[in-house]
């Protein structure tokens, strides 16, 4: 019943060569939803995996970038905000034909394509994963060298939106910042309120602030060179760089299957973790927090973010205990018996929202990462508990985009791509 539920989603959602988000909200192909997408198709459309991966990467900048959103030229203006016209990608010299966004989001597709290898390695997943190796390998280079903006190991994000938890209140400080006025948004119309409440959704100032950073990208035909001079926002996120250490980890499974050397992944594995916990591990609080380059400083908010790093293979015992401690605590709630998974903020913070997007709320995403990093470290009876709270909670609201961590209510929008996805994934 619930499976099907989930296969009729994916199949509604499908769209010529990937699935949309969501037919209402986010009516064109995004970078990271299609990567959970393609672990759920893995399970009942596996050739469809594939076109998902492959129709992104198509889209893939000549500098390795993945843009987080590629445009569906057929659909009219208007259909989402920021469309291609505000992001005018053409600016820029290593831009591709296709209509995209220039911004990238965490880079969970080695990851994605191995398991989806895993679950049917046919021939033509084998000549799949052949194609996407070189294009997988490019937007980890990219992420490397270009993204280490600090120096340090880590990628830096240029934008909330590629963080993928856009109004995290992890972002609120280096946001605050970013110099813009609400009444900026008179000048556009916003998409998603249009379909969603506004008081689950960023508020008009975030809005403004989003513009704003993209035109100061934008200004700079979206070069990389200088962030750190000129750029209004630049962050190292634990969640996307955990992703960029877990994707090396999936290139060093995929290389051999490729005639490519393991080596050099292995190695750059261990210095996205090694980096991680040097730069974003706080000792003080025992988890780790995002770091403000403009600042230098670590920021203070116990988000869902600072569990991610659960996910590395490689993450040493003391922050291995460290994190499921956080996960456990009043913060989070992990137990092998739980009601509800994950809220996506510490639900005892004064700003915890559970309606709001991402500053409380549940996410599917999210927990099923979290759920990868307890079966990684041998905590099968928290990650079968989160696995259970999980399912319950789709089978009590639908598909929906995101859910009221306590009452478990559906909200956002309610045929979401990603959730249908991965609950096929858990029920497999
Ligand atoms: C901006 C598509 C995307 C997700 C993000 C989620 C939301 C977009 C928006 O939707 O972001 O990229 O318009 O709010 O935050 O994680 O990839 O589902």
């Amino acid at each position: 019943m619930l499976r099907r539920l989930a296969v009729a989603t994916l199949d509604a959602n499908w769209e010529h060569d990937h699935t949309v988000p969501s037919r209402t909200l986010y009516p064109h192909q995004w970078s990271w939803d299609s990567a959970f997408v393609a672990v759920g198709l893995a399970h009942v459309r596996p050739e469809r995996a594939w076109r998902e991966l492959e129709s992104l990467f198509r889209a893939q900048w000549a500098d390795g970038r993945v843009p987080h959103i590629v445009f569906n030229p057929r659909l009219p203006v208007g259909a989402y905000f920021p469309g291609p016209e505000f992001w005018a990608s053409e600016r820029a010299a290593d831009a591709p034909a296709a209509l995209t966004s220039a911004i990238v989001q965490p880079p969970v597709h080695a990851l994605a394509a191995w398991l989806a290898y895993l679950r049917v390695p046919s021939d033509a997943a084998h000549a799949a994963l052949r194609r996407l190796y070189p294009r997988l390998v490019a937007q980890q280079r990219y992420l490397a060298t270009r993204r280490d903006v600090g120096g340090g190991g880590l990628a830096c994000v240029v934008h909330p939106w590629e963080s993928g938890l856009d109004n995290s209140p992890a972002w609120d400080k280096p946001m605050a910042v970013v110099p813009a006025d609400a009444a900026v948004m008179r000048a556009y119309r916003r998409h998603d309120t249009a379909h969603a409440p506004a008081a689950h959704r960023p508020t008009d100032l975030d809005y403004a602030r989003y513009v704003a950073i993209v035109a100061s990208y934008r200004d700079a035909a979206y070069r990389d060179d200088d962030l750190a001079g000129r750029h209004p926002f630049l962050v190292e996120c634990p969640l996307f760089n955990a992703a960029a250490g877990v994707a090396e980890h999936a290139l060093a499974r995929i290389a051999p299957l490729v005639g490519a050397d393991p080596g050099p992944h292995r190695e750059r594995a261990a210095r996205i973790t090694d980096a991680l916990v040097r730069r974003l591990y706080d000792p003080a609080t025992r988890t780790f927090q995002p770091r403000d380059l403009r600042t230098g400083r670590l920021l203070p908010a116990r988000t869902v973010l600072g569990l991610a790093p659960l996910i590395l293979p490689d993450l040493p015992a003391p922050q291995v205990e460290a994190v499921v401690a956080e996960a456990r605590s009043a913060r989070f709630g992990l137990a092998a018996r739980m009601d509800r998974p994950l809220p996506s903020h510490d639900r005892t913070a004064p700003d915890f929202e559970p309606l709001r997007y991402w500053r409380g709320p549940s996410w599917m995403n999210i927990n099923w990462l979290v759920r990868r990093g307890l079966l990684t470290h041998g905590r099968a009876d928290l990650a079968a508990g989160l696995a259970r709270s999980m399912v319950g909670l789709v089978a009590g609201a639908g598909c929906h985009e995101y859910f009221h961590p306590d009452t478990g209510a559906g909200l956002g929008s309610p045929a979401f791509g990603w959730t249908a996805a991965l609950l096929l994934d858990l029920l497999a």
